[in-house]
């Protein structure tokens, strides 16, 4: 018996706990299984209630108090926890069928993506042994990105970051879309969706420095302040190679997503199945629908 899964990822206010909403009213729509679990031990509304919520094994309030750590550091604590317990985890899944979709809310701490290695830890007991669970990661990356483009290939570079550590399939997304309809020209769009490193080139939040600037390189200011080193010829020669090596790899190339809009949750929707080829392993099902009904209704005056 196959099991699928997705385990949705990203910064901190992408839109990660709003996908999964959607994307269980779209299942659920279209009578499909869900299986929702929520991994963020700081989340505290949901519009479904989770099958399995990691607060019920341990509170980050508890371990910030007892330990004595931040946020952050209780958050690695907590994984960590997870992953000695994963039987919290692992047994309730075991009864999962094909027909589920399991859907994993992620926090969105960076630390979790790129200094150590707790997510590769966590794929692998759900996709590896017994388990055997077909996962596709989507990473959200907030479409409000766009407008400050080297805070987009920072963003665009995470995403390849935690594609590159998982090594399982991979969904990237653009959420928000709402927010910057109209302000994105349909061309300048498309070398977002498939990151081009041109957009550097003609990057209006960037500041421009005239060429005696350039040489002076703001010598009077001092060249740490945080204005000087984002402004800096050098950061910019810095962000223009980044954004290079992830126009050069074509690795990266991102989904639109509007919550609102039902059929671009479908279409990621689609994304996902495809990636986890979860039609592949449905039985084939008797039709609720009356065949005969429907082609009257299409061809009954004709
Ligand atoms: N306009 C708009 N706001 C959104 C969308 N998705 C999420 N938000 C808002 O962004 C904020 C963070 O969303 P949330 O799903 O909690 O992000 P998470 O931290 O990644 O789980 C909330 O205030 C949401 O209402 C969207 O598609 N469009
Ligand atoms: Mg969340």
């Amino acid at each position: 018996m196959s099991k699928f899964g997705v385990i949705v990822l990203g910064p901190a206010g992408a839109g990660k706990t709003t996908f999964c909403s959607s994307l269980i009213q779209n299942l659920r729509n279209n009578k499909r299984s869900c299986f929702y679990i929520n991994l963020d031990p700081a989340a505290e509304d949901f519009v479904y209630e989770p099958d399995i919520d990691i607060k019920d094994l341990i509170s980050l309030s508890d371990v910030m108090e007892e330990m004595s750590l931040g946020p952050n550091g209780g958050l690695i604590y907590c994984f960590e926890f997870l992953l000695e317990n994963m039987d919290f985890l692992t047994e309730p899944l075991e009864e999962i069928t094909e027909e589920y979709l399991i859907v994993i809310d992620m926090p969105g701490q960076i630390e979790l993506y790129t200094h150590i290695p707790i997510l590769p830890a966590l794929v692998k007991e759900l996709a590896g042994g017994a388990l055997n669970v077909r996962m596709c990661a989507a990473y959200l990356l907030e479409a409000t990105f766009i407008a400050d483009r080297a805070k987009f290939f920072a963003g665009t570079l995470s995403a390849m970051s935690a594609m590159l550590m998982l090594e399982i399939p991979h969904v990237n997304i653009l959420s928000k879309m709402d927010l910057v309809k109209g302000t994105v020209a349909r061309r300048d769009l498309k070398k977002f969706l498939n990151p081009e490193a041109e957009l550097l080139d003609d990057d209006p939040a960037a500041p421009r420095m005239v060429p005696e600037q350039e040489q002076k390189g703001n010598a009077e200011d001092d060249p740490l302040a945080p204005k000087n080193m984002m402004g800096g010829a050098s950061f910019q020669r810095l962000n223009r190679a980044v954004a290079q090596l992830i126009d050069d790899f074509s690795m990266v190339q991102f989904l639109q997503l509007d919550v609102q809009d039902e059929d671009s949750v479908g279409a990621v929707l689609s994304y996902i199945d495809d990636a986890v080829q979860y039609h592949e392993a449905q039985e084939p099902k008797e039709p609720t629908y009356d065949l005969d009904e429907d082609m009257e209704d299409d061809y009954g005056d004709g």
